[in-house]
C-alpha cells in the first residue's frame, strides 16, 4: 500500500497511529535518516577519504575501535542533538550516557545506538550497519543517567537498522509491522520498497560462529550438530550455513529469506566475565523488536529478549533469533537441558 512512498511521508502518515506521538517523533526519525545517509556516504568512499583502519583506542568493553566507529558515532550525535527531539543518548562507542550540552533543547525521546555494527568488516569491504532503538524519556530534566535507560525492550517506541550493502537500506518498526526503505542516492531519499515483511516460520539456514564450537553449552551443541547432520541425523532436511560477522547483515538475510542467527553464551565468554557477546540496549533489543514484528522470535534460549529488565547500559546477552519454529526448537532444547 505504501510502496514507493518516502520514509518521511510514511512516518508522517503513521505518526497518527502511534500513541502520544507528535511531530517530534517524525523529526527524530528524520534525524536518524540523515545520519544514516551521511554514514552511507562515508562507508562508500572508504579508503578514498582515509577512514579505514584502527583508531588506536578501545571502547568501554575493551574492544579495539576503528576510525569509523568514532566518526560514525560523532555523525549520530551531531544529527541527534541538533533539533530538540532527543533527551539523551547512549552508544556502544561511549562509556556513559551522552547528555546534551547546556543550551540545547531537550526532547522527549532517548536513543540508543550502535553507530557501525560489524565495523571490522569495513576494512574488507563487507556489509556493515547502524542499529538504533528509541525509548521515551521518563521525565523532562537537564541530566539523564543510566537509570533512565533501564527500560525493557517491550517499551521501545521504534527500532531498526540501516544496512550499508550493495544498496543502503533502512529497516524500521514502530510496532506496526516491518518496513524496508531503499536509499535512492540520485535524490537522497529513502523509498519504501517492502511493507509488512514476514520471516518464514521454517528455515534450512543457520548462522553461528563455528570457531566457538568447543566452548558451547549442550543445548546449542545439540541443535547445531543436528543441523550439520541434516537428513543423516534427527532432522528431515539438510542445512546451509552463513556467517557474515555483521549482525545487521545476518538479520537482514533472515528478514528476507528466513534463517536462524545465534550468538550464544559459551565457556569463553563466561571466562571473560561476560553474559553474552552482543549488547542488549543497542543490538539485541532493537533487532528483537524488528524480528518479532516480522513474525519471528528473539530469545536468549532461556527467555524473551525484550522482557529482560536491563541493569547496565552495556549489558550483554545471549541471542537466538529468526524463523519461529527453529528458535522455538533451540528454546525447547534449553528446557530439556
Ligand atoms: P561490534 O558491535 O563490535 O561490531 O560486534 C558485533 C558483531 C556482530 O555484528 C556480529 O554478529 C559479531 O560481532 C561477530 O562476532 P565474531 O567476531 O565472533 O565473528
Ligand atoms: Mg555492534
Amino acid at each position: 500500500m505504501h510502496i514507493g512512498t518516502t520514509l518521511t511521508n510514511y512516518i508522517i502518515e503513521t505518526q497518527r497511529d502511534i500513541k502520544g506521538a507528535t511531530g517530534e517523533f517524525t523529526g527524530l526519525l528524520n534525524d536518524i535518516a540523515i545520519s544514516c545517509k551521511k554514514i552511507s556516504d562515508l562507508v562508500e568512499k572508504g579508503d578514498l577519504i582515509g577512514v579505514l583502519g584502527a583508531a588506536g583506542s578501545e571502547n568501554v568493553q575493551g574492544e579495539e575501535q576503528k576510525k569509523m566507529d568514532i566518526i560514525t558515532n560523532e555523525v549520530m550525535i551531531e544529527a541527534l542533538e541538533s533539533n530538540g527531539h532527543v533527551a539523551a543518548m547512549a552508544s556502544e562507542e561511549m562509556d556513559d550516557v551522552y547528555n546534551l550540552p547546556a543550551g540545547k533543547v531537550r526532547g522527549n525521546y532517548m536513543v540508543t545506538f550502535d553507530p557501525l555494527d560489524g565495523s571490522s568488516n569495513m576494512d574488507v569491504n563487507v556489509s556493515v550497519g547502524t542499529i538504533f532503538s528509541i525509548l521515551k524519556a521518563p521525565e523532562q530534566k537537564e541530566t539523564y543517567t543510566d537509570k533512565d535507560f533501564m527500560q525493557p525492550g517491550t517499551t521501545q517506541v521504534a527500532a531498526g537498522y540501516c544496512l550499508y550493502g550493495p544498496s543502503t537500506l533502512m529497516v524500521l518498526t514502530t510496532g506496526n509491522g516491518v518496513q524496508m526503505f531503499t536509499l535512492n542516492k540520485d535524490f537522497g531519499e529513502f523509498i519504501m520498497t517492502r511493507d509488512g515483511v514476514q520471516i518464514p516460520e521454517d528455515t534450512k539456514e543457520f548462522a553461528i560462529n563455528m570457531s566457538n564450537q568447543r566452548f558451547w553449552e549442550a543445548p546449542v551443541k545439540r541443535y547445531i550438530d543436528e543441523c550439520v547432520a541434516g537428513t543423516t541425523g534427527a532432522r528431515d532436511k539438510d542445512f546451509n550455513m552463513r556467517w557474515v560477522a555483521s549482525m545487521v547483515a545476518e538479520v537482514h538475510r533472515i528478514l528476507t529469506r528466513g534463517g536462524i542467527f545465534m550468538y550464544p553464551i559459551d565457556e569463553k565468554i563466561k571466562k571473560a566475565g561476560n553474559a553474552g557477546k552482543l549488547r542488549l540496549m543497542y543490538e539485541a533489543n532493537p533487532m528483537a523488536f524488528v524480528v518479532e514484528q516480522a513474525g519471528g522470535l528473539c530469545d536468549t534460549g532461556r527467555g524473551r529478549i525484550m522482557e529482560i529488565q536491563p541493569t547496565e547500559l552495556h549489558q550483554r546477552v545471549p541471542v537466538v533469533l529468526g524463523s519461529k519454529n527453529e528458535v522455538q526448537r533451540v528454546i525447547d532444547y534449553h528446557k530439556e537441558g
